[in-house]
């Protein structure tokens, strides 16, 4: 798996980790908008595919047969008997890539088959730890069982690094998980999704959730999943289909950095800032518009 033999369709970038660890809140935050349900406690969704698109949601069962379901009633599917749930949203980032949200890894409640039989669908996996008790035994054994290729198409997110106040505390936490998942992901970084969904008008808070860092580190995993044969739409190679390749949900704050107090002869032309900061420099416009206000979920 996750070869060129994939070629015939966009990546597919696995959500994995465990319950709770802000999986769902990460594919809101990334599609810049909010088809799945947050901290479902009571009941447990299968697999959740996203595509590009507008056509209705269905569920596929075992034998890979079709029915209908209600968007709004996700947890109506029954998951013995639900391989997946597909949906589609008319979303920028799905233009790059599919998303496949997963129940967490070792949910009581649910069986790990039913996300272990859709693990072969992923090209890369973003897996979100819980960064107040981050890379469980659970959670390294669940990944030693995966195959290996993911490793390099991956990234580690300790997620709720807001939790984690003292820098020092942060810094020691990052030490010892990039020393414990060293060769094991290509990066491990801190996100809070709270502030990088919630803070979408303060540049500072923005660059200090992780959500900038992030950013950059899929776009990069995008380029070299495209690079080694997924194709965007109608066949095109993915930086091709789109150029430059931006995630719709991760939008800098228009506010850039302050510029720096140099004073200006009087004389000077006056000194242009860029009004945002993009994740890649493009004449376009950036009207991903998100649809809606801040402060999503909570
Ligand atoms: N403080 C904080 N809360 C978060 C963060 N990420 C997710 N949450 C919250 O954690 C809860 C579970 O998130 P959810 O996305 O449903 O987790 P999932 O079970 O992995 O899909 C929700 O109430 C989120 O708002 C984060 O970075 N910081
Ligand atoms: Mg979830």
């Amino acid at each position: 798996m996750t070869q060129v033999d994939k070629a015939s369709r966009k990546p597919c970038i696995a959500l994995m980790g465990e319950f709770s660890a802000g999986k769902s809140t990460l594919a809101n935050l990334l599609i810049g908008s909010d088809p799945l349900p947050v901290q479902v406690i009571a009941t447990q969704l299968p697999p959740v595919w996203i595509s590009h698109g507008d056509a209705p949601a269905f569920r596929v069962d075992l034998d890979g047969n079709q029915f209908a379901i209600d968007l709004d009633n996700l947890a109506e599917a029954p998951l013995d008997e639900t391989a997946y749930i597909k949906i589609f949203c008319d979303e920028e980032l799905l233009l790059q890539c599919d998303l496949l949200d997963m129940p967490g890894i070792s949910d009581p409640n649910m069986s790990s088959e039913v996300w272990q039989r859709m693990i072969s669908k992923a090209d890369g996996v973003l897996w979100c730890s819980h960064a107040t008790q981050a890379w469980r035994q659970s959670e390294a054994a669940v990944w030693a069982s995966l195959p290996p290729d993911l490793y390099q198409r991956s990234l580690l997110l300790l997620t709720r690094i807001d939790k984690i106040t003292s820098e020092r505390d942060r810094q020691k936490l990052i030490r010892r998980v990039r020393a414990e998942t060293e060769g094991l992901f290509l990066q491990c970084l801190p996100i809070s999704l709270l502030q990088a969904t919630a803070e979408q008008d303060d540049y500072d808070v923005w660059l200090k959730s992780g959500a900038e860092d992030f950013a950059k580190h899929l776009v990069d995993l995008l380029h070299s999943l495209s690079e080694d044969g997924a194709v965007g739409p109608e066949g095109q190679s993915l930086p091709e289909a789109a150029k430059p390749l931006r995630i719709s949900g991760l939008v800098a704050p228009d506010s850039a950095p302050a510029p720096p107090p140099a004073p200006a002869p009087q004389t000077a032309a006056p000194q242009i800032m860029p009004r945002r900061v993009r994740l890649s420099p493009s004449p376009q416009d950036r009207a991903c518009a998100r649809d809606g206000a801040p402060g999503r979920p909570s």
